[in-house]
């Protein structure tokens, strides 16, 4: 039995020097010291900011998930101004709406920003991938061109990481719309579903839920994308629950995705690769997981699941799977044993945040040439439950986590994504406006210090 407290004294916080955080909400207050770093709030107020890319401009854009825009924030004066607004977007209070952007390879050239969102077709709910361009003379994003349209979209677990990889090619995050769970619970997931060929020929792309998307720039399927049962789409890997960070290191691929009760999961993605989910979390262990499909469970409405499984509810091990394409993580936040209790008293109803989990939301790549020694070569990645950035350092080819695990910045916020300058000395966050946190006395809380938030940390080292 991993013992949670032990669990906790496991993690080494090297560099990180905790003062007293204190509780500010007001731009341009200085949020605490974290020795060598000094941090600041630079703006508040906007409305659960999702994703943020260096403009040409060598500004921060921002995408407002419910503010239904993207702003351009200058990183000297904090003057934000909108680039552009997009009512058709379809929000909602924890997934939907405006989630990640990024600048075509050949920006200089074409002026392309893509970006991703939910919206209504009719009153069906889909996401769609959607290109503008940036016009320098008025500073504004114009003439959208749909790209990839008519994808799944629902209340929960919607992805939405969007990146370019080295090969010119976009990647995109889908979730599996919280099937199998809560609200959603009698819906099957189809995580492992993929699509046909018959549904491709009609544009159906409903089983595209729970993969990673490899789209060509003009929205088709790339040629050399992996052929799985048979057929050639836009999937690129399949298994995953709510994939949320993708970064390129290299030719590597790594992302992220939040786990269900533990067993959040840092991936190396490879084409093809079943990275196992719903039938698996984390490694293959038949360890605090196991599946039931809720979608054959009869009366699945009425039961509730929190009191009793019903006798008809058969829990399945991980080890009953034999899939050869599965994928285990490169590392999990966190892996325990089937004896670890999930109700920890301290946490109260908030039961959640006393669980095994990060809930990592986005990643950044510290390079190895950087001005933080300490820091070179390793993946960052921000946790929405803890208010923090985890630093993991990898191995010379960046195929392994080689070393400990450390952690900064921890606030009582909720750490949305995370941005390096290009000078490699500030780290920046956004801070979702809603939800509930573990605060820095590892309490949860209901109050955000500074929701909505751009916060940054300056390097004050040599
Ligand atoms: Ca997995
Ligand atoms: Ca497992």
């Amino acid at each position: 039995m991993i013992a949670k407290k032990n669990w906790f004294l496991g993690w080494v916080f090297l560099f990180v020097f905790f003062t007293a955080a204190p509780t500010l909400a007001a731009p341009n207050d200085e949020i605490s010291t974290f020795e060598p770093f000094v941090g600041q709030v630079a703006l508040a107020g906007l409305e659960s900011p999702w994703a943020m890319v260096w403009g040409p401009d060598g500004h921060i854009w921002i995408t407002e998930r419910e503010g239904q825009r993207v702003v351009d924030v200058d990183p000297v004066s904090w003057r934000k101004t909108v680039l552009v607004e997009i009512p058709q977007i379809k929000k909602g209070p924890q997934h939907e709406g405006l989630l990640g952007l990024v600048l075509a390879p050949d920006f200089k050239k074409s002026n392309l920003v893509y970006l991703n969102y939910t919206y209504l077709d009719g009153t069906s709910e889909k996401h769609k991938i959607v290109r503008y361009k940036y016009d320098a003379a008025t500073k504004k994003l114009v003439n959208p061109e749909d790209v990839l349209v008519g994808l799944p979209a629902g209340s929960d677990h919607q992805g939405g990481g969007l990146i370019f990889g080295p090969d010119g090619q976009l990647y995109l995050t889908k979730g599996d719309l919280g099937h199998n769970q809560g609200a959603n619970r009698c819906k099957p997931n189809e995580a492992q579903r993929l699509p046909t060929a018959e549904e491709l020929a009609k544009k159906d792309y409903s089983a595209y839920v729970g993969k990673t998307l490899r789209v060509a720039p003009d929205g088709g399927v790339p040629t050399d994308n992996p052929i799985l049962n048979g057929v050639k789409s836009h999937v690129f890997t399949y298994g995953h629950r709510n994939p949320q960070g993708l970064v390129f290191i290299g030719q590597r691929l790594y992302s992220v995705e939040h786990g269900p009760s533990s067993d959040d999961e840092l991936n190396l993605l490879v084409a093809g690769g079943n990275y196992g989910w719903p039938l698996i979390a984390g490694y293959q262990d038949d360890q605090a997981y196991g599946y039931i499909d809720w979608s054959k469970v009869s009366k699945c409405e009425k039961v509730k699941p929190d009191v009793y499984l019903p006798s008809d509810t058969p829990v399945e091990k991980e080890t009953k799977w034999d899939r050869k394409d599965f994928q285990e993580p490169v590392r999990t936040f966190y892996t325990v044993a089937n004896s670890y209790s999930f109700k920890d008293p301290t946490f109260g109803a908030l039961s959640y945040l006393g669980w095994p989990t990060i809930a990592p939301s986005s990643l950044a790549y510290y390079p190895a040439n950087g001005p933080i020694k300490a820091w070179r070569n390793s993946i960052l990645i921000s946790s929405l439950k803890n208010g923090a950035i985890y630093r993991l350092p990898l191995s010379g080819d960046a195929k392994n986590i080689q070393g400990d695990v450390s952690k900064y910045f921890h606030t009582a916020n909720r750490y949305r994504q995370v941005l390096i300058s290009p000078d490699g000395r500030s780290i920046y966050v956004i801070t979702d406006s809603s939800g509930n946190v573990i605060d820095e006395n590892g309490k949860p809380d209901k109050i955000l210090r500074n929701p909505g938030g751009l916060i940054v940390f300056k390097f004050t080292g040599n």
